[in-house]
């Protein structure tokens, strides 16, 4: 047998236990990935795959970019690994400047973490340290979303609304609640950009304001755009809402851009995507490109000095190993040049009207119930086949790997999210694909 033969062979007893994954299902068929370069992966067959979701939304500047993979390189051989734990190293210094120069102004303070999970945990711990260090320690409940996805760690899965990450794993955290999500196929589907209805729904923050005594609630955590949960963008006036209800409650606003952040939306951030400001946001996937696991949170320059005001000594007992790690924070400062250097955080903006358009002429095919899209990010709802709900998305998701595009569901929702780099043919190429194989599935 020769090597990968026997790498096939032995796969269904592998030792790896695959994250989010039907292990048993996915180990008598795999899909591997071998290689990959700019929009492109190859399968370990050596099959080339247009890459319809920048791998799990992370890979903003495409695959293997010379500039992060030398920015890397350097790294990994002048100084692997060094504390930042009462010392430092340049770099991380640097990129923090670096990265804080491209957020929205006043935000000028970085905590850098290893996934968007740890910056949605390290985010809300903020917020709890921050009540506290004013004196206002009854500030103590995290409110979610429905259909929020905020990670996988414990806070991140309190606050998160999918059902099925949280019904494993008990109670969690206490002091958490949710508002309803703003998912409205009866007035807003097939909706161009962000829909006209549901500012409204921001208002059940008030009644939870009323309900728990404001002066309870210290953060409210949504995605400015929810993506894993389909797809969801925020009708016209809702984040506005939200905003306005926990300034007049003295309630901290976390954005998690974990995916939204670093140009998806057509400008750096989602915040300024849609013009409405929170208090902290998190990052992780498009800051290093997906080349190295990071995260950061990024903190309003008032929220940092109330921790600044406090008694001599550490101002927040929290942080990662690897928080600040050297080899991300080159390769983060060279996506950062790739980014500038290509106009990617932007260029989104540009080819909205392309993806939007070859998106939406999808309306009409079968089981085709809703299409949703905003920068570039396109959510295709089907409808869910009776009795197997799942089904027809994945068998999608199968059919498109097979004709060379990679696509990525959630239930039955088809959620796409190129590399920034797309060119307008592979635009075409991605939607006709989908097109054809959500025609073909029963
Ligand atoms: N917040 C948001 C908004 C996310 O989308 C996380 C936090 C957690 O990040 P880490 O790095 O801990 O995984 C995410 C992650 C999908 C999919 O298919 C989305 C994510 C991860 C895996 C799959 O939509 N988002």
């Amino acid at each position: 047998m020769n090597k990968r033969a026997e790498f096939l062979a032995g796969l269904e007893q592998s030792a790896f236990w695959m994250p989010f994954t039907a292990n048993r299902q996915f180990k008598k068929s795999p899909r591997l990935l071998a290689r990959a370069e700019g929009m492109f992966y190859w399968t370990a067959d050596g099959r080339q795959l247009l890459d319809g979701t920048a791998g799990l939304w992370c890979v903003n500047a495409g695959h293997c970019r010379p500039k992060i993979v030398e920015a890397v390189r350097r790294q990994v051989g002048e100084m692997d690994f060094a504390p930042t734990f009462q010392m430092g190293h340049p770099i991380a210094f640097e990129f923090a400047a670096r990265v804080a120069g491209v957020a929205p102004p006043g935000f000028s303070r970085v905590f850098f973490t290893n996934s968007g999970s740890e910056s949605v945990d390290t985010a809300l711990k903020i917020a709890l340290a921050y009540h506290r260090a004013r004196g206002e320690a009854g500030r103590y409940r995290l409110i979610g979303r429905e259909r929020g996805y905020h990670g996988v760690n414990f806070g991140g899965m309190a606050v998160g609304g999918i059902a099925a990450n949280k019904k494993m794993f008990g109670p969690g955290v206490a002091g958490v609640d949710h508002i309803r999500h703003t998912h409205d196929l009866s007035r807003n589907s097939f909706s161009r950009g962000q829909p006209a209805h549901g500012a409204e729904f921001a208002d059940e923050l008030e009644q939870l304001c009323a309900l728990h005594d404001a002066s309870s609630i210290a953060a409210v955590i949504v995605e400015p755009l929810a993506g894993s949960a389909g797809v969801l963008v925020p009708p016209a006036g809702y984040l506005e809402r939200l905003r306005e209800i926990c300034t007049k409650h003295g309630i901290l606003l976390i954005f998690d851009e974990v995916i939204t952040g670093f140009g998806r939306l057509g400008k750096p951030f989602g915040s300024q995507r849609f013009g409405v400001m929170p208090d902290l946001f998190t990052s992780a996937k498009g800051l290093t490109n997906g080349t190295v696991p990071m995260g950061a949170v990024f903190i309003k320059d008032s929220i940092y000095e109330a921790f600044m005001q406090g008694p001599a000594g550490i101002e927040l007992f929290h942080g990662y190993t690897y928080s600040g790690h050297p080899v991300a924070c080159a390769a983060g400062i060279g996506t950062l040049d790739t980014y500038a250097e290509e106009g990617l955080l932007t260029r989104a903006a540009s080819l909205e009207k392309r993806w939007e358009d070859a998106a939406h002429a999808l309306k009409g095919t079968r089981h085709v119930i809703d299409i949703r899209n905003c920068g570039l990010i396109a959510g295709i709802e089907l409808e869910p086949r009776r009795g197997a709900p799942g089904a027809r998305g994945y068998e999608a998701f199968v059919k498109a790997f097979e004709d060379g595009v990679l696509i990525r569901v959630t239930g039955d929702t088809i959620a796409l999210s190129p590399p920034l780099i797309i060119e307008k043919p592979q635009i075409e190429r991605i939607f006709d694909t989908v097109r054809s194989v959500v025609a073909a599935t029963p």
